[in-house]
């Protein structure tokens, strides 16, 4: 009942599984290319190999469906077997509380679930009823973890060994960064795993060497044909492997990343994760998940089991064939503990010739944790910003300066040597990131043939759209013009949105205010248009100009465009050239 109860508290399509409603019609099935964003950009249809579900007719292979039904079940009645939320019994409560700081989710309800739970079948009908061929590159299986709680990592690996069809584990590494030696944590370890029906490899890192070189290490122990690399806190649900190594087998530079299921900090319920968004990122490089776009859905025929291509992974659930991670340039090594690597993989393998999936077909649970137990060494924003700086020196092109003017407290922070992986990247002759931009992610936010970052303003009056931090639904601001960005800082955007701090420059009635509201797809009240001539920003709705209104109360109107009045003559400091 307790999770019935939480389970209504969450966004519906983490919980509900929503039959497919899209069917394209044949109008736009027949175009070969749709516009997006604007009439500039034209965003191809792409069919690939990883759009093959079935087997060919001269394929004489053996294919077959896995079949779960005979794992063992525990009673149903203990905690969070199918997934279920635990419901803590009361003489455990104050330990689960006491030391939930340890891992930042409750490791008593993890404590008190069986290593074996069943969580319900994640997958649709339609993957439930596929066949892959036996014939599937193998994989390595590897983990790392730096302080992780112990039932929580032996369930993940108990999940491992019995949901995936053992031909297809090479081996198991097991990556100990450093972590304390607490007892719970190795001891059980070490006997537990001469249990595993799989070889098992530990290796542990004298010292702490972060998520990305700790990696490396597993890697550089991995014989199998993939590698698939997995958080410490996972539970692999049924088939949720075949689907990632089929996309292998077709095509060797596929990077096929499960849906990551959420799995409750708190109580350990099991919730499917959305087949409705896949991984985008902002301007600051904060990945975030994001409405799958309709030129995908439209490119799959509506198929919401095919394979996805997504512009950006989370970064803890991938597998990818181990000699093309290396020809790729494995992970950055100047990159410490944790951050942005997950995003500049993304690139190299969108702009170096690879493919980036997401399998509607494999679920993957994780337990997102709201703040990391474990501490970064020199400070969590060091770390953080020198690993992006990294990204962004080397990946981003005429866009780097737009990056330092987003997020100028990088430039407080040293790179270190970039050298070998701006060679890298000249050896791979890898795309532009504005062919990125363009093909892999048009709906990103980032500017593309509209571009200005920094202030706009009036010059007549010298004054220049500010927030003067005002929130969502308030007011847009005017103030003196100070040149410093903050507050002042406007993005004049792809899809012809300005943007101050994150929020649309909207119009609201006739003549009326400029507000600053939550940006929404396709509101033309948030559309300006620009006109060189006249210096006008027009609003797209009303056909009104922005003015300045009132120095003293700094509010800023829409009101009929007249050529003669200079409050209505507006200037970009930073223009792009197109
Ligand atoms: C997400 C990714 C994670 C990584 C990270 C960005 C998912 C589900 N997770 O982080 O894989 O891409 O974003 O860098 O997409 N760890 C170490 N040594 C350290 C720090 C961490 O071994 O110094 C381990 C940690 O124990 C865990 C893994 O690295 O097994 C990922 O760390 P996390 O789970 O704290 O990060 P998460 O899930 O927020
Ligand atoms: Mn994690």
């Amino acid at each position: 009942e307790k999770y019935n109860e939480l389970v209504k508290l969450l966004p519906r399509d983490r919980v509900e599984r929503e039959v497919p409603a899209m069917t394209p019609n044949s109008e736009q099935l027949l175009k070969p290319e749709i516009n997006y964003v604007n009439k500039n950009i034209q965003v191809f249809l792409v069919q690939g190999p990883e759009m093959e579900t079935t087997r060919n007719q001269n394929d004489t292979s053996e294919w077959i469906r896995e079949d779960f039904s005979n794992l063992p079940t525990n009673p149903p009645e203990w905690p969070g077997e199918n997934g279920k939320a635990v419901v803590m019994p009361e003489h455990l409560k104050e330990e689960s509380k006491e030391r939930f700081k340890e891992n930042q989710f409750d490791i008593v309800a993890s404590d008190i679930i069986a290593l074996n739970r069943t969580i319900p079948d994640q997958r649709s009908q339609a993957c439930k009823n596929r066949e892959y061929p036996v014939d599937l590159p193998n994989t390595s299986i590897i983990i790392v973890y730096h302080n992780e709680g112990n039932s929580t990592l032996l369930r993940g690996l108990t999940s491992i060994v019995n949901k995936s069809p053992l031909r297809y584990l090479k081996e198991i590494i097991l990556v100990d960064d450093a972590s304390v030696d607490r007892e719970y944590l190795h001891g059980p370890l070490d006997e537990f795993v001469k249990t595993l029906p799989v070889p098992v490899k530990i290796i542990r890192n004298p010292t702490r060497i972060g998520l990305m070189k700790a990696r490396l290490k597993g890697a550089d122990a991995a014989t199998g044909d993939t590698m698939t690399f997995l958080d410490a806190h996972i539970e692999c649900t049924n088939g949720w492997l075949p689907p990632l190594l089929f996309e292998i087998k077709k095509n060797r530079k596929s990077v096929p990343n499960p849906i990551i299921d959420v799995i409750s900090d708190q109580h350990f319920g099991y919730l499917a994760g959305s087949e409705k968004t896949y991984g985008g990122f902002d301007s600051k490089f904060v990945f975030h998940w994001v409405p799958i776009p309709e030129r995908e859905t439209m490119r799959r025929n509506g198929d919401e089991s095919l394979p996805l291509r997504t512009p950006t992974m989370a970064g803890g659930l991938f597998i990818i064939e181990r000699k093309f991670f290396y020809e790729l340039g494995a992970y950055d090594e100047g990159m410490d503990i944790w951050g942005a690597e997950n995003l500049e993989l993304s690139f190299r393998i969108w702009m170096c010739g690879g493919t980036l999936l997401i399998l509607p077909c494999s679920h993957v649970g994780h337990v997102f944790r709201k703040k990391t137990p474990y501490k970064f060494p020199g400070g969590t924003n060091k770390v953080i910003f020198r690993n992006t700086r990294r990204l962004i020196e080397v990946w981003t092109d005429e866009y780097t300066q737009y990056f330092f003017n987003v997020m100028p407290d990088l430039l407080s922070v040293e790179a270190g040597n970039l050298t070998n992986r701006i060679e890298l990247r000249n050896q791979l002759q890898c795309k532009s990131f504005r062919w990125y931009l363009e093909n892999i992610y048009p709906e990103s936010n980032l500017p593309l043939f509209y571009y200005h970052l920094g202030s706009v303003k009036n010059e007549e009056y010298n004054f220049c759209l500010d927030t003067l931090k005002r929130k969502n639904g308030e007011d847009c601001g005017a103030s003196s013009c100070h040149g410093k960005g903050g507050n002042q800082l406007i993005e004049y955007s792809s899809k012809q949105n300005l943007l101050a701090m994150g929020l649309c420059l909207d119009s609201q009635g006739i003549p009326g205010v400029v507000k600053l509201n939550n940006c929404k797809d396709e509101s033309l009240s948030q559309i300006w248009d620009y006109d060189e001539e006249n210096k006008f920003l027009k609003n797209r709705q009303t056909g009104l100009c922005m003015a300045l209104n009132d120095l003293r109360n700094s509010v800023v109107i829409t009101t009929n465009c007249d050529p003669s009045r200079k409050s209505q003559k507006w200037l970009f400091s930073n223009p792009m050239k197109l």
